[in-house]
């Protein structure tokens, strides 16, 4: 058992990281409707924890539990339960957080106490943390067996895989979709977001075979990347397509997939 007060005496680590909901967009994979954040937190390492643990080598997951209970899609649970792997629950990059944004985490966000997993779906930070424990095998709750499981896009079609690391993806922010313009040099800016950082984003005009290389701001700790670049469009209606490339070299797929490429449609007046 810990208090709140003593996670608090241990050394704090800030951290800012991308927060993004697997149902993101809602109705996938063809609505370009994103819930996610770029959110700083605070709180203390899990390593730190673990450290004192000890784990034994049979120690493969660590489980974690949220104080909240009741039906969810006619499954009744009696608390929120989740599992990471124990060399991602190693990473220092994981926390504890009490913090966000620089105030009190507060009950909405899961406070006194929630996980944080920098780089993961938004569902593996569980929320009104209440216990931690070190196990062999993968949690069995519907959090982790009947929810958040996806076809695993490298594998034969049904072999499904969790809902882990965030793939590349990409949003256009401005102009905003079915943007009216009347100068023909079109700024277009966004963000761009992955598990392990993004190292190219690409602009694509039209149905043109040609990408064109946006510049890309560098990524500090898990935070999305702010991408923009400058496009000459001719007067009439125009697609604008981005693209991101992970620092490991997977790409947004073109269609089919979740994290598929965002398109926006506008208008160069004449
Ligand atoms: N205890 C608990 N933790 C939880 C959840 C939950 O239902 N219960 N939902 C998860 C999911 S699916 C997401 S996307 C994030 C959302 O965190 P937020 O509400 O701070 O955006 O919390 C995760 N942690
Ligand atoms: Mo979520």
């Amino acid at each position: 058992m810990t208090s709140l007060a003593q996670l608090r005496k241990f050394q704090s680590t800030t951290i800012t990281a991308f927060h993004e909901c697997y149902g993101s967009p809602v109705k996938p994979p063809t609505e370009n409707v994103w819930r996610i954040g770029n959110v700083t937190w605070t709180g203390v390492s899990l390593q730190t924890l673990l450290d004192i643990a000890q784990p034994l080598p049979e120690a493969q997951f660590v489980w974690s539990e949220g104080l909240d209970f009741g039906e969810f899609a006619g499954v009744t649970a009696d608390r929120y339960q989740k599992d990471l792997p124990i060399a991602k629950a190693l990473s220092s990059e994981v926390l504890l957080a009490y913090e966000m944004n620089g105030e009190p985490l507060s009950k909405n966000r899961g406070g006194p106490v929630r996980l944080i997993v920098p780089g993961w779906f938004g569902t593996n930070s569980t929320k009104w943390l209440c216990r931690l424990s070190l196990q062999a095998t993968r949690a069995p709750g519907p959090f982790t067996t009947k929810f958040y499981n996806e076809e695993d896009p490298n594998e034969s079609k049904g072999v499904m895989r969790p809902v882990w690391k965030v793939e590349p993806n990409s949003m256009i922010v401005s102009p905003c979709s079915d943007a009216q313009l009347t100068d023909s040099l079109v700024k277009v800016r966004g963000w761009a977001w992955s598990d392990n950082g993004i190292k190219l984003v690409q602009i694509r005009v039209d149905e043109s075979q040609t990408w064109v290389e946006a510049e890309v701001e560098s990524r500090r700790d898990f935070n999305w990347q702010r991408f923009s670049t400058a496009v000459t469009l001719p007067p009439g209606t125009h697609q604008l397509t981005a693209r991101a490339t992970s620092s490991s070299g997977l790409k947004q797929p073109i269609s089919g997939r979740r994290n598929h490429v965002h398109t926006i449609n506008l208008e160069i007046l004449g």
